[in-house]
């Protein structure tokens, strides 16, 4: 791993999580922010997470953002090894639609906090907005970039509230 750059660490418990965990990647590159993407499960490859939360850190990552499903530890597992912040996507992968996801991640014991975001794709989307939303703080063209998007989403719904007006006369 390259100690250069590296802001961000991405995890997601399965190959089968890439999907949604896409809207993360992008949301991260369209920003400009340097990551790091691992498949890496909390149950199936515990002492390797473990290994990859120490070199993460080592490599400047200063967040981890945590995609999952059913019995969703992910997010928990990398908080207890490391003070960094972590954020949990809860992901619906089993037959309780993401509840179960949601619930493993949010319900952490007191003392070792996991910022949970919504279930699916705006919660992938969202945890990387937040991430890129912190480090604006420390770095105005960043900042300017969260504008701009902030800017375009807006447009983008009062065209479709235009066009909606068209077609309904
Ligand atoms: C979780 O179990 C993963 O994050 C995934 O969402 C879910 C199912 O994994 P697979 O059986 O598809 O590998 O650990």
């Amino acid at each position: 791993m390259k100690a250069t750059s590296l802001k961000v660490a991405v995890l997601m418990g399965s190959a089968s999580d890439k999907p949604i965990m896409a809207a993360t990647f992008d949301m991260l590159n369209d920003f400009g922010v340097p990551f790091v993407g691992r498949i890496l499960s909390a149950h199936r490859t515990p002492a390797a997470t473990a290994s990859f939360v120490s070199e993460a850190v080592e490599a400047g990552a200063e967040v981890f953002i945590c995609g999952a499903g059913m019995a969703a530890h992910l997010a928990g597992v990398v908080a207890s090894h490391t003070a960094k912040p972590v954020l949990a996507v809860p992901l619906a992968s089993g037959g309780l639609g993401g509840l179960d996801a949601l619930l493993s991640s949010v319900q952490m014991p007191g003392g070792v906090p996991v910022a949970t975001f919504a279930v699916g794709k705006a919660g992938a989307k969202n945890a990387a907005l937040f991430v890129i939303q912190i480090l604006s703080g420390s770095d105005p063209k960043l900042a300017a970039k969260v504008v701009e998007f902030r800017r375009k989403q807006s447009e983008k719904v009062l065209a479709a509230d235009a066009e909606l007006g068209k077609e309904l006369k």
